[in-house]
């Protein structure tokens, strides 16, 4: 007689931690990914070696500026999404990628997330400036799922301009932490990956997003998606539009 496998379960619904400012609503369940049965070393190679990396390079003050980390967009068909001054036509999800998914999915109280953002840093000089993810395609009610695999960084958050005056937090990421930034989160506040310089191991995080519905539409594929999508590392747009802090100003020597 044959063993059969057990079932995999999703894990027992294990509270959060809840960090709460005037605005900001924030849920971090520490070793989401391992309590969910991911080997996350193996779940990071799989991401990395399947998914479809841009470097989109922002030009200003006539100079261009690679994007300071690797960047790729999954989604259902038509979820396109314009970020960083750049339109991104979606990628379909990866299967470790449709994995995940489906594990947040059935875990959390909703929502049903159609599209992702990943981002690669390859060391600690990779980073991500000050922004917020209020996007007019995003649907502001939906929560934003944020996963993270490989080296430890610093998710740092502080209230938007024109908001109430609070002292800015900062939470270290871990590998296999799952973050949930709630609304009304990206309305009121920021957040930006500062680098590091000592880090010197690749992070990988993955935000799973809602595109609205009305938002949604058919996309022909362009020559340049087929082009980005096939090259690893392709550069295939250029913007003007940075997040704060990601490209010198033409006033400074860093
Ligand atoms: O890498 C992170 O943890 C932050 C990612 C982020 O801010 C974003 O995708 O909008």
């Amino acid at each position: 007689m044959t063993a059969e496998a057990a079932p995999v379960r999703p894990a027992p619904h294990r509270p959060p931690e809840l960090i709460e400012r005037p605005g900001l609503r924030l849920r971090l369940w520490r070793g989401w990914l391992q309590e969910h049965g991911h080997n996350t070393g193996a779940l990071l190679d799989e991401l990395i070696s399947t998914s479809h990396w841009q470097q989109p390079i922002l030009r200003l003050y006539g100079r261009h500026h690679p994007t300071p980390r690797l960047t790729s967009w999954m989604g259902d068909p038509g979820c396109s999404y314009r970020y960083s001054g750049i339109d991104h036509a979606p990628v379909p999800f990866s299967g470790a990628a449709e994995r995940l998914r489906r594990d947040l999915n059935r875990s959390l109280d909703g929502p049903d997330f159609n599209s992702l953002l990943l981002n690669l840093y390859r060391r600690g000089h990779d980073r991500m400036g000050w922004h917020a993810d209020d996007e007019p395609e995003l649907d502001p009610a939906a929560s934003i799922a944020s996963l993270s695999l490989g080296a430890s960084r610093d998710l740092r958050f502080r209230p938007r301009p024109g908001s109430p005056t609070q002292p800015p937090l900062c939470l270290r990421l871990e590998d296999g932490d799952l973050l949930l930034m709630d609304p009304p989160s990206q309305r009121c506040w920021q957040h930006g990956l500062p680098s590091r310089t000592r880090v010197q191991q690749q992070r990988l995080n993955l935000t799973y997003r809602v595109i609205r519905a009305e938002a949604i539409r058919p996309q022909p594929t362009t020559a340049m998606q087929s082009i980005s999508t096939r090259a690893p590392l392709g550069r295939a747009a250029t913007s003007t539009q940075a997040r704060a802090g990601e490209i010198p100003s033409p006033n400074t020597s860093a």
